[in-house]
């Protein structure tokens, strides 16, 4: 099924000069860059894309961080990316993730774990709708 998912490389990605190394992983498997820029999550934003984890522990560490600094935001295109992605990208926490992954090699912890990737297609089209706001053609964009 083609499929779109919303990528975030963040703040500790771009910090790092990790950018293109992180592509290179999505499109080194096939998958398709469709659109990409670099902002600053307002705190708005973030707490909109974290929503589900407010109250938790470790939420406001997670909005400071998210908001510290520019991070890449990305939409991916290809057959079952939501998936695909989520294997590139490897387990939230960089002791679990495979070997391989982008959080394996990079990310330096749970909160600083270097990207973001949609997990349901319903999610891909709320963070398409939240990150891509100003695209016209966003309909066209969302998962049907
Ligand atoms: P993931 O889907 O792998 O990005 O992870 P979750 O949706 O479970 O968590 C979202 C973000 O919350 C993670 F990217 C990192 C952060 N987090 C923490 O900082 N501490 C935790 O204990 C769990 C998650």
């Amino acid at each position: 099924m083609m499929q779109r998912s919303v990528v975030l490389i963040k703040p500790d990605g771009v910090e790092r000069n990790l950018i293109g190394n992180i592509i290179s992983c999505y499109e080194d498997n096939g998958l398709k860059v469709i659109h990409l820029k670099l902002m600053q999550a307002t705190r708005e934003i973030a707490e909109k894309h974290y929503s589900q984890h407010k109250g938790k522990d470790f939420y406001e560490e997670l909005i400071t961080f998210i908001t510290r600094s520019p991070l890449c935001a990305i939409i991916l295109q290809g057959e079952d990316v939501i998936a695909r992605v989520r294997k590139i990208n490897g387990a939230t926490s960089p002791t679990d993730a495979e070997e391989g992954t982008i959080r394996h090699r990079y990310a330096r912890s749970k909160t600083e774990n270097c990207v973001h990737a949609s997990d349901t297609l319903e999610s891909a089209n709320d963070e398409i709708k939240l990150w891509f706001s100003e695209l016209k053609n966003i309909d066209e964009l969302l998962n049907k």
